[in-house]
């Protein structure tokens, strides 16, 4: 049971826009919920930053994100996102199908987070060529068995802000192909203008 007494406090790197984390903070402001914001310094000081983390009890990998929401501490990115849909009682399917979709999606974007973390140091021409495409090919196909903007049509869900990351941080590292397909450029002009993140996402563009 929350503890709504209990203040919701995100954890992540001072990494900026980049990274995991950056998919639970803008879930967190789009969906209007007050929380304080702690970043960690990613430099030498990390591993004992990490250590002391883990010995707090506040992630038992030693990563983050992590998130206490009313009392619980959870960890795990899109599980996070998951977590929170329950809690809220949005940013989900509403049917079976519709949460298959939206959980299918999300693995494709797991799969994509972890070639993109691996060609952080100097991407491949593999991944830049070939990886990339055709994973914005694979991730246009769910978009466009609807009219869009979003993967379930006008309804947002956790999926959403998960490909939103992967655009935005494709686009920081300069992997993103050089044209979108149409339902991801709609996808995205629709993501930007939600009004609790807009001012954000403008202000952090660069
Ligand atoms: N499966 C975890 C992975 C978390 C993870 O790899 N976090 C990275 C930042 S995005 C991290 O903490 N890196 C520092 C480290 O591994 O020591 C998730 O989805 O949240």
């Amino acid at each position: 049971m929350a503890d709504i007494s209990s203040p919701i406090i995100y954890h992540y790197l001072d990494i900026g826009r980049r990274g995991r984390g950056e998919v639970v903070n803008l879930f967190l402001k789009d969906a209007g919920l007050e929380f304080k914001d702690i970043r960690y310094p990613y430099d030498n000081t990390w591993l004992e930053t990490s250590n002391k983390l883990r010995q707090s009890k506040l992630t038992r990998t030693g990563q983050l994100p992590a998130l206490e929401y009313h009392g619980a501490v959870v960890t795990q990115h899109i599980p996070i996102l998951r977590y929170l849909t329950r809690e809220l009682g949005a940013y989900d399917g509403d049917t079976n199908w519709e949460k298959y979709l939206v959980d299918a999606v999300s693995d494709i974007y797991i799969d994509w987070r972890s070639q993109w973390v691996a060609n952080l140091k100097g991407a491949t021409e593999a991944y830049k060529n070939e990886y990339v495409p055709k994973y914005y090919d694979l991730i246009a196909q769910y978009y466009s068995d609807v009219d869009g903007p979003y993967l379930l049509g006008d309804k947002i869900t956790y999926a959403d802000f998960a490909i939103y990351q992967s655009i935005d941080n494709d686009t920081r590292t300069g992997t993103i192909p050089e044209t979108l397909p149409p339902a991801l450029t709609k996808f995205v002009e629709a993501f930007e203008k939600r009004p609790n993140i807009s001012a954000y996402i403008t202000q952090t563009k660069a």
